[in-house]
Order: C-alpha cells, then sequence, then structure tokens
C-alpha cells in the first residue's frame, strides 16, 4: 500500500439472489491503482441500512476475494477441447462478438431466431443486470423462457387466494406474538430477518418451525415440527378443520372479506388431525396444539419464502397457506398476516415494460419454453434450440435433472456462449466465454424482495480486464449484429430512469436507498381490499377449474414418491452459511472451509444399510448415479436423505451434481420445478 494514496468510500446494495439485499460501503484507494484502476480494498456493511443494519455475511465478506480471484474469466475465451473439457483460449472482444454475430446471422437465416435461447437468471438482481438484455432479444425475435428457478410458484400460488403474491413487511414480525416460520430457513436464507423476530421473542413472542429439515432455524425455534416433505397442504387442512371445530373462525371478516367459507368448511369436514397426521407424520395431537396456537394467538404471523415451492403442488402449498390468515382474521393485526417475498411491492415504483422494452417485438409472438425444462429443451428434436446464451446462471449446478442438460450442452451443433465471473460448471461446455463484472464494477438499482428498500449500487472501481456488465453485453451484441434500433443502445442511467419514473435517482443515488410505498399503519388487507375481481380472499377459485385444478385447497401427493424400487424422499437444500447458491464453492475460502459433498441419512437408516459416517454410499435413481460420503445426523426423519446443494462437479468424486439426481417435473402451475418430489435408492459402495 503506498502511503500516498487517498481513499474514498462508495456505496452500493448487495445483488446477490438473496431476500436480504444488503447496503454496503466499498473503500477505494485511488493513489495505488493498479493496471485495473483504483483498488477496493475494504467492503462492509453499512451501518446506515435500515434492514441489513451494518452486517453483511460470511459469503460477502470476502466479496474482495471474489473480484480480485486469480481464478476470474478477465477476457473473452474461445473453446479449443472438447465440449465440457475446459480448455480455451483468449481471444479479443471483436473476434468473439464477430464469431457470435456470424453463427446467430446464419441460425436466423436457416431455422429463424426461436432457435436462439437466452437463459438469464437472478446471479444479479440489478434491474439493468436481470431485465436491460430484454430488449435485445424482443428485437430479435428469439425463443422465449416461461416459468423460474425460483419464486414465480410461491407468488402464484398466493396469487390465486389474494389476488396478488403481496403480504405484509416482514419487519412488521417485530409485532407479532406468534411467527411461524413455514418451509424457510430464515437463519440460513434471510439472516438479517432473524434479529426482527429475536425482537418481538423479547416481547413474548413464541417462534415455530416447520420444515422436513432441523435446520439451523428449526433448532432456534420455540417449537419445531417435522412433516414428511411435500405434505404440508394435509397439515393446514387439518388446521382449519379444527379452527372450524373449535369456533376459532373470526366470522365477522371471514363474512366480509372473503368467498367461500361455506365450501371450505365443508371440505375440510373429513380433514380431521388424525387424517392428516397419517399424512403428514405429525402426530394428532402436535397438530391440534398448532391450530390452537394459531387461532388464539395475535398478531400471528406465517412466513415463508421459496423452499415449500420446489414441489409438484407448491403453488397449491401458497394458495392453501394463504387462506389461513383469512380465517382467523389475521390481516387486521399489524404484525398479522402472510409474510413472503415484498418484491411485489416495488412493482409500483418499477416500470418494468420501459426496461424491457416488449414493444420491440413487433408484434411477434416468439414460442416459450420451460426454464426448468433446459434438459429437456436442449434435447428436444422436434424444435432443436441451435445457439444459447447463458446469463448470471450457472445451469450445470443449478437446473433439476443435471445430466439431461449435460447430453443437450454436448451437442455438437449446439452453439453455447457464456457469460460469467468464473469459468462455471456451465462455462465448461461454452464455445465462447465472455467475462462479467462483478457488482462493484457496474452501477445499477436493486429491488429487493426481502425489504422495502430500492438500494442504489455505484460502480466502485472500472471493470477488471475485458469485463462487461450485462447492459453492456447486449449493447455490444446489438452493435455486432448490426441492429440500429436506438433503445438496444441506451445508456444505463437513461434506463434506470425510464425503469423508475416516480423515483428521484439523484436522491436514490445520495442516499443509497429508498423506502417504496407501503400502507401506513403496516396493515395492507386490514379492511379487504385484495386485488381478486371481488377484492375478497379466494377461498374457493373458480377460475382454478378451467386449468384442471380443484377450486378448494386440496392435498395431493407427488406423481415421484419413495417407492420400492427408490424407497428414500431426497432433499437437496441451501446448507452452507458460505455459499449463496451455486456462487463460491469453487473459492478457497468457502468451499473447502465446508468440507466438501456428502448424502445426509438418520442413524435408524444407516444402520439398517450398513453404513456409518464417513462411509461412501451410492445414491441413484433413473437420472443419475452420485457417489457420496455419508453424514450421519438426527436431523431428518427416517426414509428421508438430504444432497446439500452448491457444490460444482468438480467437487464431487463423480464429476456430478445434487441436480443430477433431481426431478424437473412442472410444478402444478406458477412454472416451478419439483426438485424436492425426488426419489432415490442409497446403498453401501
Ligand atoms: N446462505 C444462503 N442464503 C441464501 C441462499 C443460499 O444459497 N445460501 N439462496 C437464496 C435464494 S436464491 C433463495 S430463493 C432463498 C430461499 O430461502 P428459503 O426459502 O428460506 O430457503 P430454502 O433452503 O430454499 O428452503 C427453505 C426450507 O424449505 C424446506 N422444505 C423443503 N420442502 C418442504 C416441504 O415440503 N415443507 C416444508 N414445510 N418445508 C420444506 C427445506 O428443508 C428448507 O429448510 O434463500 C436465499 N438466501
Ligand atoms: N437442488 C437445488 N437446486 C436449486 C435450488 C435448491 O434449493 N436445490 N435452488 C434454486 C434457486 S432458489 C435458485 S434462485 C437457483 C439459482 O441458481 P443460479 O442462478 O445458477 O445461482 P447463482 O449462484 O445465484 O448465480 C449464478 C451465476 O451468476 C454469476 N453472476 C453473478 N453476477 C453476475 C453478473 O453481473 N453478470 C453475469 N453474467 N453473471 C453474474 C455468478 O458468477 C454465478 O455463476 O438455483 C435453483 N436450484
Ligand atoms: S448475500 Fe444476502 S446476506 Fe449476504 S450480503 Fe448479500 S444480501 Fe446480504
Ligand atoms: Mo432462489
Amino acid at each position: 500500500m503506498s502511503e500516498t494514496a487517498a481513499t474514498h468510500t462508495v456505496h452500493g446494495t448487495c445483488h446477490h439472489d438473496c431476500p436480504d439485499s444488503c447496503g454496503w460501503v466499498v473503500t477505494v484507494e485511488s493513489g495505488s491503482s493498479r493496471a485495473d484502476g483504483p483498488v477496493a480494498v475494504q467492503l462492509r456493511g453499512n451501518p446506515a441500512h435500515p434492514f441489513s443494519q451494518g452486517e453483511l455475511c460470511p459469503k460477502v465478506n470476502r466479496f474482495l476475494d471474489r473480484v480480485y480471484s486469480p481464478e476470474r474469466v478477465l477476457h473473452p475465451l474461445r473453446r479449443v477441447g472438447a465440449k465440457g473439457e475446459g480448455r480455451f483460449e483468449q481471444i479479443s472482444w471483436t473476434e468473439a462478438l464477430a464469431e457470435i454475430a456470424g453463427r446467430w446471422a446464419e441460425i436466423i437465416a436457416t431455422d429463424g431466431a426461436e432457435a436462439i435461447l437466452p437463459y438469464v437468471s437472478a446471479g444479479n438482481q440489478g434491474l439493468l443486470a436481470l431485465m436491460f438484455g430484454n430488449r435485445f432479444w424482443n428485437h430479435m425475435g428469439a425463443l422465449g423462457v416461461d416459468g423460474s428457478l425460483c419464486g414465480a410458484v410461491a407468488g402464484a400460488g398466493a396469487a390465486t387466494t389474494n389476488g396478488s403474491g403481496k403480504g405484509i413487511d416482514p419487519s412488521d414480525m417485530v409485532h407479532s406474538k406468534l411467527i411461524i416460520l413455514w418451509g424457510t430457513n430464515t437463519r440460513l436464507t434471510n439472516r438479517h430477518l432473524w434479529p426482527f423476530i429475536e425482537q418481538a421473542r423479547a416481547k413474548g413472542a413464541q417462534v415455530i418451525v416447520i420444515d422436513p429439515i432441523r435446520t439451523i432455524t428449526a433448532e432456534s425455534a420455540d417449537w419445531f415440527l417435522q412433516p414428511l416433505p411435500g405434505t404440508d397442504v394435509a397439515l393446514m387442512l387439518a388446521m382449519m378443520h379444527v379452527l372450524i371445530r373449535d369456533g376459532l373462525i373470526d366470522h365477522e371478516w371471514v363474512a366480509a372479506h372473503t368467498i367461500g367459507f361455506d365450501d371450505l368448511a365443508a371440505h375440510v369436514a373429513e380433514w380431521t388431525p388424525e387424517r392428516a397426521a397419517a399424512t403428514c407424520g405429525i402426530a394428532v395431537a402436535a397438530i391440534e396444539r398448532l391450530a390452537t396456537l394459531y387461532g388464539t394467538i395475535r398478531p400471528a404471523a406465517l412466513r415463508t419464502l421459496i423452499g415449500a415451492e420446489h414441489h409438484e403442488h407448491g403453488a397449491m402449498f401458497f394458495r392453501t397457506l394463504a387462506c389461513l390468515p383469512a380465517l382467523v382474521g389475521a390481516w387486521r393485526d399489524l404484525g398479522g398476516g402472510f409474510s413472503r417475498s415484498v418484491g411485489v411491492w416495488s412493482s409500483a415504483v418499477l416500470d418494468e415494460g420501459a426496461l424491457t422494452r416488449p414493444d420491440l417485438l413487433a408484434g411477434r409472438e416468439p414460442r416459450g419454453v420451460w426454464m426448468p425444462h433446459l434438459g429437456r429443451v436442449l434435447t428436444d428434436t422436434v424444435a432443436p434450440v441451435k445457439s444459447l446464451l447463458f446469463v448470471a446462471v450457472n445451469a450445470m449446478v443449478s437446473v433439476p435433472n443435471t445430466e439431461l442438460v449435460r447430453e443437450g450442452l454436448l451437442r455438437d451443433d449446439l452453439f453455447t456462449v457464456v457469460h460469467d465471473q468464473f469459468l462455471t460448471d456451465t462455462a465448461q461446455y461454452a464455445d465462447i466465454v465472455l467475462p462479467a463484472t462483478t457488482h462493484i464494477e457496474a452501477t445499477d438499482v436493486v429491488t429487493a424482495w426481502g425489504h422495502l428498500y430500492l438500494g442504489w449500487n455505484e460502480a466502485a472501481i472500472p471493470p477488471q480486464g475485458e469485463a462487461v456488465s450485462n447492459s453492456e453485453l447486449h449493447r455490444r451484441l446489438a452493435a455486432a449484429m448490426g441492429y440500429s434500433e436506438p433503445l438496444l443502445f441506451e445508456d444505463d442511467i437513461t434506463a434506470l430512469r425510464a425503469a423508475l419514473p416516480t423515483i428521484d435517482l439523484d436522491r436514490l443515488r445520495a442516499e443509497g436507498f429508498l423506502r417504496v410505498p407501503y400502507p401506513e399503519d403496516g396493515r395492507p388487507f386490514a379492511d379487504g381490499g385484495f386485488a381478486t375481481p371481488s377484492g375478497k380472499v379466494l377461498l374457493r377459485c373458480d377460475a382454478l377449474a378451467a386449468e384442471g385444478h380443484p377450486v378448494l385447497p386440496t392435498y395431493i401427493a407427488a406423481g415421484e414418491a419413495p417407492s420400492a424400487e427408490y424407497p428414500f424422499a431426497l432433499l437437496t437444500p441451501k446448507q452452507h452459511t458460505r455459499f449463496l447458491n451455486s456462487s463460491y464453492s469453487h473459492l478457497p475460502k468457502h468451499g473447502p472451509l465446508e468440507g466438501g459433498p456428502f448424502v445426509e441419512l438418520v442413524a435408524s437408516d444407516a444402520e439398517r444399510l450398513g453404513l456409518s459416517d464417513g462411509a461412501l454410499a451410492r445414491v441413484w435413481n433413473d437420472r443419475a448415479s452420485l457417489e457420496l460420503p455419508v453424514r450421519v445426523s438426527e436431523r431428518l426423519r427416517p426414509g428421508v436423505v438430504a444432497v446439500p446443494w452448491g457444490w460444482w462437479g468438480a467437487q464431487h468424486a463423480d464429476g456430478k451434481v445434487a441436480n443430477s439426481l433431481t426431478n424437473d417435473t412442472l410444478t402444478d402451475w406458477g412454472g416451478g420445478v419439483a426438485y424436492s418430489d425426488t426419489a432415490v435408492a442409497v446403498a453401501a459402495v
């Protein structure tokens, strides 16, 4: 460090696909600039941020190691080895763009633009990072993508009942007296919410966790319930049964603000706690107690995020759960109701179309494919995809049924381009790899889904090497394709102003964060006013019939369930504090400190299979077979095993990953993935 180095600080917002969207402060040393310009020497939580309050997390505390990692991709690369082999040569941006544009022009001439698939995920949740590229794809008329790997199902399920996915501000749970964390691992995945929950607890709130895994959050709860995976709807129906039977319904609120109560009451009459107990594996007395607590303690908050949507009937889970607060009138109270992603509250200030510009489709309606069906799409011989651009997604780690994706990516006639910061498992299959900036190298705005603050992110240092942001990537692609539409070349700030028409962007930039509109008394639905046509909660939803779904909340068993051949239910959860999805596991201060991949099972199952801690087990189904060291634990139920997700192929002994085993069936509605309805066999190696 030079003695004369001058430092300054720059404010930003974490871009990761994480509900917390923490505020950060980067200290930049300008005097000691490297070839790539000034150096970021410290990245810390911003103490002024209302939600994250100065703390980051074990992933992002080491973000600068990521930024300055020797493993970063800093220049365009062209494949020289076989697909998947990972041998590349450095080329110039001019060469890379010429090759991409040349191939795409050929494909468009022979197969049409719908043979080109942009596959974009939320590796960077910035507005520009996520959405600006759509302008380019709309203009081209490329293949569309429907559904998502995360979030769409929870929103769609809740909206079936309430007309929108809107719930309460999670930080208002400080006012709750009962908090049910239902299929969410708050202390791991949403860590900055936990202090709010502890505040509520200090004032007497009870915290209940409902999860098939005894997670670190379950360990901290007052009471933990462990249903069999995918059976919660039965539990909810039995709760309704008890609430009705015991006169714990808020009839006044129900009459004023719901539709279909009598039908629901008749429907759940058969859902006795005894019946539900047999389905979900929870004792009758526990079901009775859960319902009684929920029917008698106020304010009562139900809190979910994403975990429970990863089932074939994931939308039904959220549709059913959303009925519960209506029955007990929980929406009346500050700190009562349903709390989930609050991303929908940002919609009030965000003009998405101004960013994505659907008008650039010029009346075309390109075919769409399901995002979770990547493997099926790439191996489809009827309407083959000829080229693929992956942006901010490590599909070979994150997408279900990975071995089918691999089969697709190995196709000789597929031209694959990957834009990322590292040579991920997915990049190993690319023909061209393009270098992406990290979040401290590009300016953007982040809309949070775990709190109500928009966050400004100012670039702290220039792009490293020849890296470009997602928006710059699409501007370069547009130029290479010879497109002249001015909207494709708009600068970042102009695009952000268009996307946030009512936000004073200069103020947001100066202050770092701004709260989006939310009812001042913190009771968004105290007097009804739901986004359904009637303004009421749809306990019975007739529109579902047209889609082939039951109009009342209904428990339906998953198509893939433990059987004689594959007797175990497999969960592949987020588990490591140093990982964020598919990111970080390859970095030295992350993966190695988490040990390595393993299969977890309870002692009784292990004993029966002749397995002990550290032994090698084979875990398999029709999709794949993996060899993994055994970890015997008491965190699961007999018959349920878990393989933590997020490790790359290179860290698994056989090059396969947790998702090589998982089910790529679509959810009932919402276009998500049934990752957690996967059945496997386990045996000693
Ligand atoms: N440290 C860390 N934080 C993260 C992430 C990360 O990878 N690491 N990822 C981020 C992302 S992208 C997201 S979407 C959020 C997700 O945040 P969460 O939804 O809180 O997390 P998940 O681990 O996906 O799922 C939560 C829980 O759902 C449980 N679950 C699975 N099936 C069922 C079921 O049938 N019933 C019930 N009741 N529970 C079930 C799982 O066992 C798991 O403990 O976390 C974000 N935060
Ligand atoms: N088995 C199993 N599978 C799952 C889940 C599970 O719980 N279990 N969870 C699912 C969920 S909830 C999610 S959200 C998905 C997430 O899956 P992914 O989207 O694959 O995960 P991330 O690690 O968040 O981000 C992917 C990539 O984005 C890159 N990236 C970061 N910033 C930028 C940028 O600015 N530009 C570009 N071009 N790249 C960037 C990172 O380097 C990383 O390689 O996985 C899903 N898959
Ligand atoms: S990953 Fe999540 S918890 Fe960590 S800094 Fe980013 S937003 Fe905060
Ligand atoms: Mo996610």
